[in-house]
């Protein structure tokens, strides 16, 4: 690839900066508070930006190619001016630039709020793609939702996780763009009247008595690396049709301009904050049919304008990608439009639509699947159910057709069934393309979840193993780092993470081990910083850092990490004899706010913490410390310090991980399960750079299909995990309440409220995830045979960029051409 620097003039940029100030906040920079400063860097940036912006759509429209539109209900970007920065291949200068104004770049980045428009893994998925996207000259729009306030900030007050809102867009937000211009109305409610054509004696469909709102979008610009394309995120805002006038309503519209405006009002207000688990709410249905029929009548408007109104062609220019379900009435908005806007009959419009859209599924998680009730699905989107409905009739009949005489296959697969409308099934049955996002992952789904789908539909299958963007979790992130392997093999990695595996001629060069070494040791100085500033704990920079950073789930297993440091803990105080290298246990986590095992387990690791970092008998040996509000910002910084990291969900349950690419990245060893993406991982680096415990997926697939297993018995016969659990109930970490933890006992040992124990195997894998904490021990005692192998795990993260990913996705599905962009 041409890597394209342009020229930056530092002096024009110092005056921009200068200016803004002046023009936005009638100051001088010494007068403007950080957050206005951070604003006049911002938008000096944003203008060497524009002229790129503007020439990539030019281009786009010049040369008609094909588009991706990346359909999601989140995208977790995280901090642009930096990464901003980083992609104009300017940081350097601009830091410069920022130095002679008496500013520096990392206060300045700090003023930043991370703009958290997603969960966790997915959304974070979907803003990777973007920037490879970008950075590989592909046309792709991010279609999505701007939520009035993200994901939630996360405070721990005396234990407890305490949730206040995001007000990302108090200050203003000043690399988004409203385009008001490409404003649509989405229809809500009433009911579907048949019209006869008298010409042409069509029915025609015509929704009455609704409620609507208008949704207008706002641009974000996403920046190739190097180069001069700027795509676009889209998300759309609700403002209601009519700012009304009191008095020139009368009392029937009176009404209805009110609903209009709550309507408008609440649609955006927030991001729901489950993360792997299904809510039925009303909102989030209408949260997903409003960005989805905004963004499908833009784009075939923009298809239509480029091709004298005709849409019959459609699928040979547009694609939408289906991030997960929530998205799917995508297919069904689509047909609408076809048919009761342009005319197009049934088969012609289902003939494009199943050209049109491909779907990526990204859990295994039962409470995880979108299922609808008819009764509200029907009553918000009498128009789509209408659809949805004839597209399960001729569904039900294709399966008939297959398996005769087989009604155990309708009831399986059917798209509305019990009363509920299954997103999944539509989804697959619409979609060309269905693809898992790691190898286990789509083979699971092929083989269980899935089964019956892949039989009958197998061409449709594929993997897509994900990956992440090394710009911004090892350029930015990880500037030192970054510096170093540049020194050693070139900057070729950062458009071509292949070329990382250069990398392993060094590591057995003591020299370089120590270069390596000596780096990670001032990231975890950086770490033990932030975590002194934020907690108030000291932490050793000399200690492992074992950090386990994602959201908080049960399959995720924090209970088993934390249960684990309790025996630990246990050990120190009892076993004279017991020697071990001095450790640190990290955890960061949000728990949906209304998750009680998960916010119970947020408060058992600060317990615990409390208990063992005021415990001087044990000198230090080990600390716990949850960093609280854990985000892509502060992510970044630890996954650059890192050591060791924890990627232990119940085998089966994690679809890929993104964070654990994130670590192998940055130079830290996974100890994880034979799970998700962690098997290919330890595919590319050897068994020997990786510490492997637990149950395969298989086992505890078996385990699952016999009705589980008997934790009872492990209770019984081992002594250690005994005495663990009973801390759990004995007040040892709950001084106020020994009851504090009883509901994560419970659910441990006793079959409640319809769920059987241990479902997550936690007690089944513990003997063997101590003996894997042990093996660790032992690894890093060896200094030499530690550093090669993190730094193999460098070397061999090749595999894990997103834009391997998205070539794959371009190649096999997409079918997308490059556009260069000359400026
Ligand atoms: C659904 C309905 C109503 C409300 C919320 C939701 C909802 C929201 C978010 C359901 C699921 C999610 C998020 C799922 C997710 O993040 N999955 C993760 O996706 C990653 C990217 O593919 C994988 O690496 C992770 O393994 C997977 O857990």
């Amino acid at each position: 690839m041409a890597i394209h620097k342009a020229k930056f003039d530092k002096e024009e940029f110092k005056k921009a900066v200068v200016g803004n100030c002046k023009s936005l906040y009638r100051k001088t920079l010494d007068e403007a508070s950080q957050q206005q400063r951070f604003q006049s860097v911002a938008y000096a940036v944003k203008d060497l930006i524009m002229d790129k912006w503007i020439a990539t759509h030019k281009q786009y429209d010049k040369e008609d190619p094909k588009v991706v539109y990346y359909m999601s209900m989140e995208f977790l970007m995280g901090r642009a001016l930096g990464n901003n920065m980083i992609n104009l291949m300017q940081y350097k200068e601009i830091k410069k630039a920022l130095e002679e104004l008496d500013l520096d770049i990392n206060e300045i980045e700090d003023q930043e709020p991370d703009p958290a428009l997603g969960n966790g893994g997915l959304g974070r998925l979907a803003a990777c793609f973007l920037d490879s996207l970008a950075t590989l000259e592909y046309p792709s729009y991010g279609c999505g939702i701007r939520y009035r306030y993200g994901m939630f900030k996360q405070e721990i007050k005396d234990g407890y996780q305490i949730e206040t809102p995001d007000d990302w867009l108090r200050d203003g937000y000043p690399f988004e763009i409203k385009r008001a211009e490409y404003r649509y109305e989405v229809k809500f409610g009433g009911y579907v009247k048949v019209v006869k054509d008298e010409k042409t004696g069509r029915d025609n469909f015509v929704q009455e008595d609704y409620r609507s709102v208008i949704a207008v979008p706002y641009d974000l610009p996403i920046l190739g690396y190097g180069n001069n394309t700027v795509n676009s995120l889209r998300i759309w805002d609700a403002e209601p049709v009519v700012k009304f006038n009191l008095n020139s309503f009368d009392k029937g519209d009176y009404q209805k301009a009110i609903e209009e405006e709550n309507l408008a009002k609440n649609l955006v207000e927030v991001l729901y904050p489950n993360d792997n688990h299904y809510a039925g709410k009303e909102l989030r249905l209408k949260q997903q049919y409003f960005f989805v029929s905004a963004s499908v009548q833009r784009a075939v408007d923009r298809y239509k304008n480029m091709h004298n109104g005709d849409v019959s062609k459609l699928y040979e220019k547009v694609t939408f990608q289906l991030n997960d379900t929530h998205p799917t009435v995508t297919v069904a908005e689509l047909m609408r439009i076809l048919m009761d806007e342009n005319g197009l009959d049934w088969d012609q419009a289902w003939d494009i639509t199943s050209k049109t859209v491909a779907y990526t599924n990204h859990t295994i998680m039962a409470e995880a699947l979108e299922k609808w009730p008819i009764e509200l699905f029907s009553r918000l989107l009498p128009r789509i159910y209408q659809i949805v409905e004839e597209i399960n009739r001729r569904f039900v009949e294709k399966i008939k057709a297959k398996y005769p005489g087989d009604q155990e296959k309708i009831r399986k697969m059917a798209i509305i069934y019990d009363g509920q409308v299954k997103m999944a099934h539509l989804a697959i049955c619409a979609g060309y393309s269905v693809n898992g996002v790691a190898k286990l992952h789509t083979e699971i789904l092929k083989k269980q979840e899935l089964k019956d789908f892949y039989e009958m539909m197998p061409e449709k299958f594929n993997n897509k193993t994900n990956g992440i963007t090394q710009r911004r979790f090892l350029l930015h992130g990880n500037p030192l780092l970054a510096e170093w392997i540049t020194d050693k093999i070139g900057d070729g990695w950062i458009t071509d993470l292949k070329q990382i595996d250069k990398l392993s001629l060094y590591v057995d060069d003591k020299k370089a081990q120590q270069e390596f070494m000596n780096i990670k040791y001032k990231n975890k100085v950086r770490l033990a910083e932030y975590i002194k500033k934020y907690n108030g704990i000291d932490v050793d920079p000399n200690s492992i850092f074992d950090v386990q950073v994602k959201r908080l789930h049960e399959y995720k297993r924090q209970l088993l990490n934390i249960l684990h440091v309790m025996y630990l803990y246990n050990k120190i105080k009892t076993d004279p004899t017991f020697d071990m290298e001095p450790r640190t246990f990290i955890f960061g986590a949000k728990a949906a706010a209304g998750y009680r095992i998960a916010k119970q387990t947020i408060k058992l690791i600060n317990n615990v913490a409390n208990v063992i970092n005021n415990d001087a008998s044990i000198s230090g040996k080990i600390k716990v410390v949850f960093i609280e509000n854990y985000r892509v910002s502060n992510g970044e910084m630890i996954f650059a310090a890192a050591d060791v990291s924890e990627q232990i969900s119940t085998a089966s349950k994690e679809a890929s991980g993104t964070g654990n690419m994130k670590f192998m990245l940055n130079g830290a060893i996974t100890l994880g399960t034979m799970d998700g993406a962690n098997v290919e991982i330890v595919q590319e680096v050897g068994e020997e750079n990786a510490v492997i415990f637990g149950l395969s997926s298989d086992e505890v697939i078996k385990y699952e299909n016999e009705g589980g297993y008997d934790p009872m018995e492990i209770f019984n016969e081992d002594q250690d995990v005994r005495e663990v659990l009973m801390e759990l109930i004995n007040g040892k970490y709950s001084d106020n309440d020994p009851e504090e933890f009883r509901d994560i006992y419970n659910s441990l040992l006793n079959f409640q409220d319809g769920r059987r124990a241990d479902i997550y195997f936690i007690l089944k894998d513990f003997k063997s995830y101590a003996k894997a904490q042990e093996e660790i021990d032992k690894r890093y005692k060896d200094k030499a045979g530690w550093a090669k192998s993190v730094m193999l795990n460098t070397a061999k993260s090749g595999k894990f960029s997103s834009d391997r990913t998205i070539e794959e996705y371009v190649k096999d599905i997409w079918k997308l051409e490059k556009v260069h962009v000359e400026m």
